[in-house]
């Protein structure tokens, strides 16, 4: 019998950092890791993870909710994010299934943020969220300038989303953004050094899980 069918409640860890700082590369390995010591794992990402929440991604990324200005782009993440919630999240920890997200709220916070109210954030961000809060978030740090090679040298001819084509300094404000979100909520986070090479990442989060959630593996905990 798995973990889930023992009733073991699922656990939330969302990914935050910049572009290129390897949220996917990282929850592939840690839903390796998971599901070696016999958990159900779901790895998800925002925007979208449901139907209608892809379809808001496409919208949003292709730049065409820019011009409507932070507050309507704000609330578009938080439709797609409340349906992905709805949808896939809460009913995926429900059945005892790990979810591993990524980008979540503190996306929003870092990314929109930046241009609205805190008190605007907060409440767009209990709409969507409301109870269904991450146990832990891995925040994988790295300068703008290395997270924007690492994504160009992985699609040197892709086409630029509207996020991507912002210029180096408005992401190293960013990264900075989820260093004190970090630092004012230290029981929650995880700082990453994500500079390092993949399989170094790789062990740090996977350490960084373990501890969080006292998981013992043949190597101990
Ligand atoms: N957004 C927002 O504004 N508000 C919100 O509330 C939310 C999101 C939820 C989604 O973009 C955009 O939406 C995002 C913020 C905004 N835009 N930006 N910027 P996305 O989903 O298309 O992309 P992303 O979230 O920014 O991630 P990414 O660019 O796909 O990168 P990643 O997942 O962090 O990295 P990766 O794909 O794992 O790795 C990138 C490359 O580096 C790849 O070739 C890897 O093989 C390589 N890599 C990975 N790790 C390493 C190490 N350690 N060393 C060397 N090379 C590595």
């Amino acid at each position: 019998m798995n973990r889930a069918a023992r009733k073991d409640p699922g656990r939330f860890v969302t990914f935050e950092g910049g572009e290129g700082s390897g949220k996917s590369t990282q929850i592939k390995l840690l839903a390796e890791h998971l599901r070696k010591a016999d958990y159900d794992v779901l790895e998800t990402r925002e925007p979208g993870g449901s139907p209608n929440a892809e379809a808001i991604r496409q919208f949003l990324l292709s730049g065409m909710a820019e011009g409507k200005g932070p507050r309507a782009e704000a609330m578009l993440f938080t439709a797609a994010r409340m349906d992905h919630v709805e949808q896939t999240i809460r009913p995926a920890l429900e059945s005892g299934t790990w979810v591993l997200c990524d980008r979540f709220m503190d996306s929003t916070r870092v990314y929109q943020g930046m241009d609205l109210d805190t008190e605007t954030v907060d409440l767009l961000e209990k709409i969507a969220v409301d109870k269904t809060r991450p146990d832990l978030t891995i925040l994988l740090d790295l300068p703008a300038r290395l997270g924007l090679q690492r994504a160009l040298s992985r699609d040197p001819d892709g086409i630029k989303d509207r996020f991507e084509k912002e210029d180096e300094a408005v992401h190293e404000a960013r990264r900075q953004a989820f260093l004190q979100l970090a630092a004012a909520d230290p029981k929650r986070f995880a700082v990453i050094d994500a500079s390092k090479p993949a399989h170094i990442v790789d062990s740090m989060v996977w350490k960084a899980c373990r501890r969080r959630f006292g998981i013992r593996t043949p190597m101990g905990v």
